[in-house]
């Protein structure tokens, strides 16, 4: 790290002592990543490589950032959404010399004025959680493309989009979708979704949640999560789908399955995990019960309609930090948390640190990978190895003290054995 204070924009720079404790605390429950730190700072592994990275400034983004820089990168960092910067973590990460352009609440304007700042730095990687860097690049920035040599995507919206644009021929540098990582989705979007967004729906409303409607909207792997957890606590969950695989599997969970348009009149609490816009809108907030409280755990903040819930309130206040009431004209009262964004990361810490371990080492990995090879790359997008997701977890398993058996020689022929049968 250097002492040299390079340009940066945060908050209050006086935050930062906090930040670097927030950073010690999550660094000593991210054993994979920080052993991966010190074999690739010993490599060198990304010297030479600049990155810019637009990811949620948290303390694990933290951790990360730290990483990059120990591998021997340059790094330039904004946040990918205006509600999820720790102003004490973003100050830390000034602090240090990481020239970092993010704060919390920051508008749509500075956000987008935040990732050109990264991108002055002309990175040879980009580093995303919901692909607004690489939209950048190529919408706004086409002729940095051609220095990239690759990005990464952090999350499930973001490689969704990026394959769209890739199956457009639009894509211009190879992307490794690390949302895709067995390691990443089906710990960090299931276990870590579930936890931190009741974290958030707790610390915005503490209510009781045992006996509550707990309406989740989406059964992909967030809202799993969401609904274990909610169900845990002892909430009646309801579940909403439009894909019919997803509902069954809600079913045979033990959930009750229905379509919006009646979870609306019943749920106590909505969440909304489904990745799509428009999924709570007029009609909905028009049947729901008095008290009903709304959030979101998706990506982008176009979940949950706010525009057309406006357009019905008569008043809207703020009761407590991340909680809005909104006055309906008919007297009821309907609560939203974090303005309709990432209820997780806005009104919590984000996910846990001890599952972004192995999200974070799938990314550090994926751009050490790009570093070597990515020149040879095809243009596209690419999926983790399998061979790094067990690598991954065997080291996960082995900072948990857990022991797992071997196959013999014996097994392994009699696994492949195509000339025996019962
Ligand atoms: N996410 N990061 C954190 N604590 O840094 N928490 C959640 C953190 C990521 C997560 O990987 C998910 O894919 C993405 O945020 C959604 O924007």
């Amino acid at each position: 790290m250097t002492d040299v204070k390079l340009p940066f924009k945060v908050a209050d720079l006086g935050l930062a002592p906090q930040g670097h404790l927030k950073i010690d605390w999550a660094e000593a429950r991210m054993p994979v990543l920080m052993a991966l730190r010190e074999e690739h700072a010993r490599r060198g592994s990304l010297k030479g490589m600049r990155v810019a990275g637009c990811l949620h400034v948290t303390k694990e983004t933290a951790v990360l950032v730290r990483t990059l820089v120990a591998a021997g990168a340059e790094v330039a960092w904004s946040g990918c959404n205006p509600l999820s910067t720790q102003d004490d973590v973003a100050a830390a990460l000034a602090d240090q010399g990481v020239p970092i352009y993010a704060w919390h609440g920051m508008s749509t304007e500075e956000f987008y004025w935040a990732i050109d700042r990264t991108l002055d730095f002309q990175p040879t990687l980009t580093l995303d959680d919901g692909a607004d860097l690489i939209f950048s690049v190529h919408n706004r920035h086409p002729e940095l493309a051609k220095g990239v040599i690759g990005g990464t995507e952090e999350t499930t919206t973001g490689v969704h989009r990026l394959r769209a644009m890739a199956a457009a021929g639009a894509l211009k540098y190879p992307v490794i979708a690390v949302n895709d990582a067995e390691t990443k989705w089906d710990f960090d979007n299931v276990f870590g979704t579930g936890q931190s967004s009741i974290d958030g729906i707790l610390r915005a409303t503490s209510v009781l949640l045992a006996g509550k409607n707990f309406v989740v909207a989406g059964f992909g792997h967030c809202g799993w999560g969401c609904a274990m957890r909610a169900h845990g606590l002892g909430a009646n969950v309801i579940c909403t789908e439009i894909k019919p695989t997803a509902a069954l599997k809600a079913v045979l969970h033990g959930f009750r399955v229905l379509p919006m348009d009646e979870a609306a009149r019943i749920g106590d609490i909505f969440i909304t995990a489904t990745g799509m816009k428009d999924v709570i809108v007029t009609r909905h907030f028009a049947s729901m019960k008095d008290g009903a409280i709304v959030c979101n755990t998706g990506h982008y903040d176009c979940e949950v309609n706010l525009r057309e819930l406006a357009a019905l309130a008569s008043g809207v206040r703020e009761i407590r930090p991340n909680c809005e009431e909104y006055t309906l004209r008919d007297g009821r009262r309907i609560y939203v948390l974090a303005k309709g964004r990432l209820v997780n990361l806005a009104a919590a810490e984000g996910h846990p640190s001890e599952v972004m371990d192995m999200s974070f080492a799938n990314q550090f990995l994926s751009l050490i990978r790009l570093a070597r090879e990515g020149r040879g790359l095809a243009v596209g997008v690419h999926d983790i190895p399998e061979t790094q997701d067990q690598e991954l977890a065997g080291l996960k398993l082995g900072t948990l003290g857990v022991g797992i058996d071997a196959l013999t020689p014996e097994q392994l022929r009699y696994r492949d054995d195509y000339t025996s049968g019962t």
